[in-house]
């Protein structure tokens, strides 16, 4: 039985959407049964992963029903910074949400940024 963090409903105009499809190519770094993690395109930090859902959820506030699925992605972000290398030293975790949160793709994905020391301010 599909649970709902695992179902795959898809926007197919969404870029996030065609990535995690195979559609558009991407540098893949993790990936299970709910979430896809893949290398952004224009990394901010040495280490700058992108953890989404396989399922289309356009920002963190379409999260707020959805505890299996949000912590799935915490989770994966946690195994992305081990696998990476960088849970050791430290690393950020980040979710920009909405036109003051500087969101540009909307399909909701977790930021892990790390390997180097990360400025402190955040707004
Ligand atoms: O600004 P928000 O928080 O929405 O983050 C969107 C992120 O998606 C940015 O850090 C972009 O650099 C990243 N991005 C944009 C594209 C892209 C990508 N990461 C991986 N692969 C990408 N492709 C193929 N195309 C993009 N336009």
């Amino acid at each position: 039985m599909t649970s709902r963090a695992t179902s795959n409903a898809v926007d197919p105009d969404c870029l996030f959407c065609k990535i995690v499809a195979g559609a558009i190519p991407s540098d893949q770094v993790y990936a299970d049964d709910a979430v896809v993690a893949f290398r952004d395109i224009a990394p901010q930090a040495p280490v700058h992963v992108l953890v989404v859902p396989r399922r289309h959820l356009s920002g963190i506030d379409d999260l707020r029903d959805e505890p299996a699925l949000s912590g799935r992605l915490l989770a994966a972000a946690a195994k992305v910074a081990r696998l990476e290398g960088v849970d050791e030293a430290g690393y950020r975790v980040a979710v920009n949400h909405g036109r003051h949160g500087a969101q540009s793709v909307g399909h909701v994905h977790l930021h892990v940024l790390g390997g180097r020391q990360l400025r402190g301010e955040l707004g």
